[in-house]
């Protein structure tokens, strides 16, 4: 059967389509992906449509993966394959799956959840011309009837056919069956295209799926709740692990960086943490980059392994810490683990960048809220960069609930209150103006002190209009401090140039993950003193005993 699947993100890594596109080839499919990176505040140029509608000529079934953000570019595709050919288009993803009803008004059927099952069995089931409006974990709009056949059980537990995560094909990159957008244009890829538009230099995969914690404003708590008696965290072994990478580092020679995607990474155990470090240094040697890391799963052994084995990158979700927004949004560590998290990481500082998100925007934070962010952030050790959002009422989370039952959204015009909400346009209110100076300032690892900070959030400053006033002289010193920073702390320099430095050094890994554990000092760690950890029998395990020592003294 000959299928298309469409990605509308902006960028090229799409880790749940890659996979059912590899579960489609694996059953004899002939299946082809096309990338449509694109923001979703823009729709598609008529060229762009027109290319689109040449390529599914053939085609037995399309399949699009959708968020709630991409909604008006969803329904842009599909109403255009629909108007030409008339194929059936199959939508899945988090929008899908959290509503389906409303998106059979504009697409034939959906998936709903981890499809690599239910997705397969459709194509084989329309293959053979046999009846597939009882497919399990699909809905369909059937004479304006809604079936919806309800989820199935998860890969990698007990109900699916993949009762192991480990069983589930490698994401699909066989590149030279893929297409992508250059301008308007819908062109096939190549390596040289890759490599010149630079988007998968990250290779984007996940250890594990899913996440125990259920904050509010994030979608497992919802995806929990649909699946009560699965565990929620599924963890692949270290072997399954290390043979996709293998994999990638043998055939995508424009890959830079191994990216873990995952929800909830630090949740994985340290033996088993242990055992990959092992294998990744010796198996895969490249620069490693991490987020979805919950402080209060951050441990101090498993940070050493990781950064001992090539971790140059580490997002923390730090979203809030004023005490009524944490405890609304449900956050699982307290402002002390995070505070813990963050000086543990700092140790690190000189060979990881460190990102902190934060959360913006919300109806509910009083001024004192995001003063009391402010003022907590002031005080983490930088360098680290912030990662900004403001904050978007996603379907299905608690948030969206509590903003309808308080009429902050109408719960009647989803599409213009919460699809179309960019989570990039935050609002320009002066608290805000100062999270922004607080992460120019932190980049270059200065910081704002306390003390300024508390200067510059005071209501008696605000009383008397010196804020923007001193915001405006704070902003205009950066130059001066960004020199300063960069020339007094090296760990300020790796946050310079992007991800240049490491992406554009084909022996990065070998000239300075490898040499910079013995050549670079941490605060810990003073030069040539201690052994280093690539020495150590374990990895990390030694270097992490002698920083503890050194710590005592
Ligand atoms: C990795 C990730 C990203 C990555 C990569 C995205 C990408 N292109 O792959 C990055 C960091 C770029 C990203 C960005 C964003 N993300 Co994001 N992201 C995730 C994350 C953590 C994992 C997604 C994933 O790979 N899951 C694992 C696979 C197995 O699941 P899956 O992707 O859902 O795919 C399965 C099924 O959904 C289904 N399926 C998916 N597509 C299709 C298509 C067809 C045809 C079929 C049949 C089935 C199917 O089968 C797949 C395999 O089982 C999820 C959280 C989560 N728990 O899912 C959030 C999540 C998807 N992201 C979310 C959001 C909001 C965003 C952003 C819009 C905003 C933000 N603040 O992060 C941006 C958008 C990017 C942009 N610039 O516009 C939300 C979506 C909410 C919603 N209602 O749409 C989620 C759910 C997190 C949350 N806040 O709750 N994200
Ligand atoms: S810890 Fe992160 S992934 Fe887990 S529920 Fe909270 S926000 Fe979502």
């Amino acid at each position: 059967m000959k299928i298309t699947l469409l990605s509308i993100f902006p960028d090229l890594q799409s880790f749940g389509i890659r996979t059912i596109s590899a579960c489609l080839k694996k059953d004899g499919h002939d299946v082809d992906m096309i990338f449509l990176q694109k923001d979703f505040s823009q729709r598609f140029a008529d060229k762009t449509m027109d290319d689109l509608v040449k390529l599914t000529k053939g085609a037995d079934l399309v399949g699009i993966t959708v968020m709630s953000n991409y909604w008006d570019n969803a329904i842009q595709i599909t109403e255009k394959i629909k108007q030409n050919y008339g194929i059936p288009v199959v939508w899945g993803g988090t929008h899908p799956t959290i509503r389906p009803v409303e998106c059979l008004d504009h697409t034939d059927m959906v998936c709903i959840g981890e499809s690599e099952e239910s997705f397969p069995e459709l194509a084989k089931k329309m293959e053979i011309g046999q009846h597939y409006h009882d497919t399990k974990g699909m809905a369909f709009k059937v004479n304006g009837e809604i079936i919806n056949n309800g989820h199935r059980a998860l890969p990698g537990t007990k109900g699916s056919k993949y009762t192991s995560l480990d069983q589930v094909p490698f994401q699909d990159y066989e590149y030279k069956t893929h297409y992508m957008m250059q301008g308007d244009d819908i062109v096939q890829m190549t390596e040289e295209l890759i490599t010149q538009t630079r988007y998968l230099e990250f290779y984007q995969t996940q250890p594990t799926r899913g996440c125990p914690f259920g904050c509010t404003y994030c979608i497992n708590n919802t995806y929990n709740a649909m699946y009560p008696h699965q565990k929620p965290i599924r963890i692949r072994s270290v072997d399954n692990i290390i043979k996709e990478l293998q994999e990638v580092k043998r055939n995508l020679p424009f890959v830079k960086v191994m990216l873990f995607e995952d929800d909830a990474f630090f949740i994985i155990p340290l033996e088993t943490i242990r055992e990959f470090g092992k294998k990744y240094k010796e198996l895969i040697k490249m620069p490693l980059a991490i987020t979805g890391a919950t402080p209060s799963t951050l441990t101090r052994e498993k940070l050493a392994i990781l950064i001992d084995a090539g971790l140059i990158s580490i997002r923390m979700g730090i979203e809030s810490a004023a005490k009524a927004t944490k405890k609304f949004y449900k956050r699982p560590s307290s402002n002390i683990q995070v505070l813990n998290a963050a000086r543990l990481l700092s140790e690190y500082q000189n060979y990881t960048k460190i990102f902190y998100n934060i959360i913006l925007d919300s109806p509910w934070d009083t001024d004192e809220d995001l003063v009391e962010t402010l003022m907590f952030m002031s005080k983490l050790p930088t360098p680290y960069e912030l990662w900004l959002c403001s904050l978007v009422f996603f379907p299905g989370t608690g948030i969206y609930t509590r903003a309808k039952t308080e009429g902050i959204i109408t719960g009647k015009d989803d599409v213009n209150e919460v699809y179309r909400r960019h989570f990039r346009h935050i609002k320009k209110t002066y608290l805000n103006s100062l999270f922004f100076l607080l992460q120019d300032y932190s980049r270059v690892a200065i910081g704002i002190s306390p003390i300024l900070m508390f200067f510059l959030t005071h209501k008696i400053t605000r009383k008397l209009h010196l804020h923007w006033f001193s915001l405006t002289i704070v902003k205009k010193l950066l130059p001066f401090f960004r020199y300063l920073g960069r020339k007094i702390r090296p760990s300020a320099g790796i946050y310079k140039t992007g991800w240049d430095s490491v992406t554009k050094k084909s022996d990065y890994y070998e000239k300075v993950v490898k040499n910079k554990l013995t050549n670079r000092p941490t605060r810990l760690r003073p030069v040539g003193l201690l052994p280093t950890p690539i020495q150590a029998p374990v990895p990390g395990e030694a270097w992490m005993s002698q920083t503890l020592a050194d710590r005592r003294l």
